[in-house]
């Protein structure tokens, strides 16, 4: 027998908006001005809210923080092409996905500092999963009940290129492809995974084509392109709702900052690295076409970051006001029925503060 070629395969990539804010008018997607001028908000809200959140805990005043810096375009961008029944199920880096979705400010702050109640248990936007992958797990299984229950909404899950490597996420792409379940799962590569690069992440050159394997859809978007990566996500959904099945959309990014408040990657990356990314900066050329476009101008924007400015201070202001959670809410929100050794811990904490409280009246 010789051997024939039975499989070939291309990886798409989308790129519409450059780094000097000019685009490619054949295929950009139908956006009106109000809509563009929205998506730039959410982007400076995005950018303004994570440097005060960073502000804020090497100041001491909350806990460890995950940085978004850089990779706004790729969440606005896929989050606003959501309608508000779709689902969004994240990781811990999408603050921004989650703002442009409605989330509160204030909560925003509560969550950063460890408080569980700052998750209020209800509508499509799944909070914080800090194992990293299981939340396409959650995702596929969203999707199938959605689907056996005959709805026409869709889920979106992020995860990172190291959660690529997870077993996690072969089980939920496999499944929800040979389920042909509506799922956009979104890969934020940005690149590093704590400090191990992209590079030592996997042996093939792109995340995307590993959709070929599994029998799904599968593009390449330039990360920083917020309307390459609203054109791509806006017909991944429409494939899904079509009842077509999942796409992996693979957003090229680059994670800006360390990798929390707790690393420090100057011990793993040079800053040559860095400025190399920071012309490819989302917001600057989203800001470069609105001027160009005549849509907006400096007098809008700068109103635009002074209104948010004060929006998120007074949020801050707030989440900072609220009293920690008592110690004992840390067994809230794991099962619906604790376990016997969880069980058996929560009752020897609750025993520690009586006799806490006793010592100290
Ligand atoms: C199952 C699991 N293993 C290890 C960790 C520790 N950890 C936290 S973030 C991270 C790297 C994640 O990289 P990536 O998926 O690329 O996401 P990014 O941080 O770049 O957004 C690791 C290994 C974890 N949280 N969960
Ligand atoms: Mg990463």
């Amino acid at each position: 027998m010789p051997r024939t070629i039975i499989k070939q395969f291309e990886v798409e990539h989308l790129s519409i908006l450059d780094e000097n804010g000019n685009i490619d008018e054949s295929i950009k997607p139908e956006l009106s001005d109000d809509r563009l001028k929205e998506m730039y908000h959410h982007m400076l809200v995005a950018r303004t809210f994570d440097e005060k959140l960073f502000k804020l805990q090497r100041s001491g005043k909350i806990g460890t923080y995950a940085q978004v810096k850089g990779q706004e375009a790729c969440q606005i961008g896929s989050a606003i092409a959501l309608e508000k029944d779709d689902w969004v199920v994240p990781s811990f880096r999408e603050m921004s996905a989650m703002l442009t979705r409605g989330a509160d400010k204030v909560k925003v702050v509560q969550s950063w500092n460890g408080d569980v109640r700052s998750y209020n248990g209800s509508g499509p936007n799944l909070p914080t999963a800090i194992p990293i992958a299981s939340q396409l797990l959650h995702a596929t299984g969203i999707a199938w009940a959605e689907k056996l229950k005959k709805t026409n909404n869709v889920v979106l899950t992020f995860f990172g290129d190291g959660a690529t490597s997870e077993g996690d996420t072969h089980e939920a792409m496999n499944f929800a492809a040979d389920f042909k379940l509506p799922v956009i799962f979104f890969c934020q590569n940005n690149q590093w995974a704590i400090s191990t690069p992209r590079s030592h992440q996997m042996a093939n050159e792109t995340i995307a084509q590993r959709a070929v394997a599994y029998g799904m859809k599968g593009i390449q978007v330039d990360g920083n392109d917020v309307l390459a990566v609203y054109k791509a996500t806006k017909e991944a959904i429409e494939n899904a709702r079509a009842g077509n099945g999942p796409t992996l959309i693979e957003g090229v990014t680059f994670r800006m900052g360390d990798h929390t408040t707790s690393d420090d990657s100057s011990k793993y990356r040079t800053e040559e690295m860095v400025k190399e990314w920071e012309a490819k900066d989302p917001l600057k050329r989203l800001r470069a076409y609105l001027q160009n476009k005549g849509i907006a101008d400096d007098g809008h924007f700068n109103w635009e970051l002074d209104t948010i400015t004060k929006e998120i201070d007074e949020a801050v202001e707030a989440g900072l006001a609220i009293a920690p959670p008592p110690p004992e809410n840390m067994f809230e929100h794991i099962y619906e029925q604790l376990t016997p050794d969880l069980q058996e811990q929560q009752e020897a904490l609750l025993a520690e503060l009586k006799e806490m409280q006793g010592g100290a009246q």
